[in-house]
């Protein structure tokens, strides 16, 4: 029997890393072609041939039985499988009727984070959503990076104009509520990511990690600093405030305002008054803030820890701002903007802030976006303007949104729910209807966001690898076939599309390494390239790309400087309670992936993780099931004694919890967990943003 193999080239999508694979598929005569092998791709001059066992388990998603194939409608407790054109007909009629009866806010849109890694979706969602015009629109980054484009749009006058550790060329990096050795980095799009930091420690240089555990990351530091979750404010705060005490700040040749209101408006914060607030001692503050200002080259980097905190937003101005001040800001070494090959910084405008808030809470829109901890009261609070019907598109906002229990309960009560997801999952299975896209080895793939964020400036396209298998349909399609259904039941026509493909060819050709640049970039040169192609490292450019009114970076934007003021009236915490927070382990990708043999198969990594002097004190034994309470609700899972945990927090990973109660229909996973999410509070949230915060809960903790 001649069997045909045959080795593909393509970008991983499962995380922000966007490493090159090399994946080999072997087709019997007669047969589908079957995955055979899965490797990292040394030729890929960017990931250097970096994998994780995630992308290994890309031929689980593949041939998962449990995968949706065609469109699945609810009839009673059963599902049924049902025809494309009879499942855009449905949604279409429901959606419009209840917007005829009940306005246009009536139906909500929830988007989870595989959106952004499905290049298709990116550039079609909208072409659906769009229509439905309403102000209710959600996703999963006000559960994650709000804060971040939000500091960006204030400061830099685009939410997408994010300064990127320039990792390759700095000597000193200190990483604040990130585990990249886990997570393979975010918002800093850089495979490879173990290697690269032993790098800057193997050319002398530095790298200090803040964090209330002692991280994957933390472990391979030179310095471990134990901070308080929610505490990172307070820190960076005193790293300032001695910087411009100790007279150790440095000119720059950027354009800036108000860097003498930054100077005043925290003059008073100093390192020995922020001790207390953060659990880090002011000598330990200072001499932090003297080695990074002694370092030629530097760079203050901070992630999903300090975005989801009641003082997210504070957290990554300070960011941005001892960057600035120390000098590296836009700097070779320092933190640098990625130019990406499709521009999503030139093409659009920077967005807008608070034009409108929520209904019941006041929560600020940010982008056309509410914050998702408003989600569930929009559901479950009558009146004018009550959400009725909910879209939700690859997320699970059940297990990654703030109190899920109250998020189930606003579902049980909707006139109609459709989601775009590829499995029933602890969200989709109170949907009345469930669309299933094709896989993503089935699709081509272009990273129109994470290209965006790389710590090199790189660009690359991948064909399908697998067909597309008969009656299926591409995510990009079904938004196309519900838009077509939706406009039909409306007098104002549709406006022509054309395909991603298409969409991306004309944006690299028309962007700065198109057809103007010896590059010559088009969707054509990228196939003949299928390793990716390097368009060079980071480069100075900030104060060009600056879209604020003025054109000058704005230091000391008016909503921070009086969220300044809130954090000046806060008291120190108590210890009477423990703090929680999350973490993330290279073998789990969010609320997903749990029900693969090869992810989940070893020692389970769902546990509460508890310093043994806090299990001493409460009479509990390491492995024991325990009750953990929070103000919204308790969950019962196994703890274990880890001394790497700073004394008075716990840790539990969230997206766990798929052996739910009063479950509808089986949902498979061999390591079920309990919810984090059952236990954050959807009150509690970065009162700038409205962004939630997950980490920092306080909870108690008891034998079950
Ligand atoms: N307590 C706590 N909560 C957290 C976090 C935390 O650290 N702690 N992290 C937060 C963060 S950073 C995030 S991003 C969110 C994630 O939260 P969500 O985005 O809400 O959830 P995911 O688990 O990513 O949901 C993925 C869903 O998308 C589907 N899917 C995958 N690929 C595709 C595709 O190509 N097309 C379609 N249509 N569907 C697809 C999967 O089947 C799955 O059902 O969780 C947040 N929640
Ligand atoms: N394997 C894997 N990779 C992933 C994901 C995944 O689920 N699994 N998810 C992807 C997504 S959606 C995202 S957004 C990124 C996130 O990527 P990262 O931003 O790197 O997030 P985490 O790995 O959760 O690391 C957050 C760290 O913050 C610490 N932390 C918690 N609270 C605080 C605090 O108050 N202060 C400080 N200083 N630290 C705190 C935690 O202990 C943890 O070590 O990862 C992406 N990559
Ligand atoms: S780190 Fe793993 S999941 Fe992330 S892109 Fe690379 S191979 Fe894929
Ligand atoms: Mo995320």
């Amino acid at each position: 029997m001649v069997i045909n193999k045959i080795l593909h080239h393509r970008a991983c999508h499962l995380c922000e890393a966007i490493c090159g694979l090399t994946i080999e598929t072997t087709q019997a005569p007669g047969a589908a072609p079957q995955i055979s092998s899965i490797k990292g791709d040394p030729q890929d001059s960017f990931s250097r041939g970096h994998i994780c066992p995630k992308a290994v388990a890309l031929q689980d998603i593949q041939n998962d039985p449990d995968r949706l194939r065609a469109p699945h409608k609810r009839v009673g407790n059963q599902w049924q499988a049902i025809g494309w054109d009879e499942a855009f007909e449905l949604a279409a009629r429901k959606l419009w009727a209840i917007q005829q009866a009940h306005g246009q806010n009536a139906v909500a849109v929830y988007q989870g984070n595989p959106s952004v890694h499905n290049y298709g979706l990116m550039t079609h969602s909208n072409y659906f959503l769009g229509l439905l015009k309403t102000r209710n629109r959600f996703s999963a980054t006000s559960v994650d990076q709000l804060p971040q484009h939000l500091t960006s749009y204030l400061m830099y006058g685009h939410g997408l104009l994010l300064p990127i550790p320039d990792i390759d060329h700095t000597d000193f990096m200190l990483i604040l509520g990130a585990n990249p050795l886990a997570s393979n980095g975010s918002i800093m799009t850089v495979p490879d990511v173990e290697k690269r930091l032993k790098a800057i420690q193997a050319r002398g240089g530095k790298l200090v990690v803040v964090d209330p555990r002692r991280s994957e990351t933390a472990a391979m530091a030179d310095q471990h600093v134990f901070v308080r979750p929610g505490g990172d404010a307070a820190l960076l705060c005193g790293l300032l405030n001695t910087l411009f005490d100790e007279g150790l700040t440095r000119t720059s040749a950027l354009p800036v305002d108000g860097l003498d209101e930054v100077r005043t408006a925290i003059a008073s914060f100093t390192a020995e008054a922020m001790a207390p607030l953060c659990g880090v001692e002011a000598l330990v503050i200072r001499q932090l803030a003297r080695d990074f200002a002694a370092a030629d080259k530097a760079v203050c980097y901070g992630r999903m820890g300090v975005s989801t905190q009641a003082f997210g937003t504070l957290c990554h101005w300070l960011v941005q701002v001892i960057n600035l001040v120390s000098g590296n800001l836009d700097r070779v070494g320092g933190a640098l903007c990625t130019e990406p090959a499709v521009d999503l910084v030139a093409s659009t405008s920077g967005g807008h802030f608070n034009a409108w808030q929520s209904r019941v809470s006041g929560l600020p829109e940010y982008g056309g976006e509410l914050p998702v901890a408003a989600l569930a009261e929009e559901m479950l609070c009558e009146g004018e303007g009550q959400v009725r019907a909910l879209v939700t598109v690859a997320g699970n906002p059940v297990l990654s949104t703030p109190n899920g229990r109250q998020l189930e309960r606003a579902l049980e009560g909707l006139e109609f729910m459709l989601s775009i997801d590829l499995y029933i999952n602890e969200t989709t299975r109170y949907a009345d209807l469930i669309l299933p896209s094709t896989s993503a080895l089935e699709n081509d793939h272009y990273d129109t966001t994470f290209n965006l964020l790389a710590v090199r400036n790189v660009s690359r396209f991948n064909r399908a690898i697998l067909p597309k298998p008969q009656g299926a349909l591409h995510d990009w399609e079904i938004f196309v076939g519900l838009a077509k259904a939706f406009a039909a039941l409306s007098d104002k026509p549709l406006k022509p599309t054309l395909a991603p493909a298409q969409m991306i060819d004309i944006g690299l050709r028309q962007g700065r390494y198109g057809a103007q640049s010896p590059f010559n970039l088009s969707i054509e040169t990228l196939v003949q390239h299928p390793h990716g192609v390097d368009l060079g490292p980071l480069q100075p450019n900030l104060a060009a790309r600056l879209k604020t009114a003025n054109q000058r970076i704005q230091a000391a934007p008016a909503v921070i400087l009086d969220d300044l003021q809130r954090f000046a009236a806060q008291q120190p915490v108590g210890d009477e309670q423990l703090l929680l927070i999350g973490r993330r382990h290279v073998r789990s990708n969010n609320s997903w992936m749990h029900n693969y043999h090869r992810l989940v198969k070893g020692k389970p990594r769902h546990q509460l993780l508890m310093h043994p002097d806090d299990l001493n004190g409460r009479q509990l034994q390491d492995g024991q099931r325990v009750r953990v309470s929070s103000r919204v609700g308790s969950i019962e899972v196994e703890v274990q004694a880890c001394s790497d945990m700073m004394p008075g927090v716990v840790s539990l990973p969230h997206g766990f919890g798929h052996a739910r109660a009063g479950v509808r229909m089986e949902i498979a996973s061999n390591q079920p967990g309990a919810s984090a999410n059952d236990l954050t509070d959807e009150r509690y949230r970065d009162a700038v943003s409205g962004n939630a915060a997950l980490n920092g809960v306080p909870v108690h903790v008891v034998a079950a």
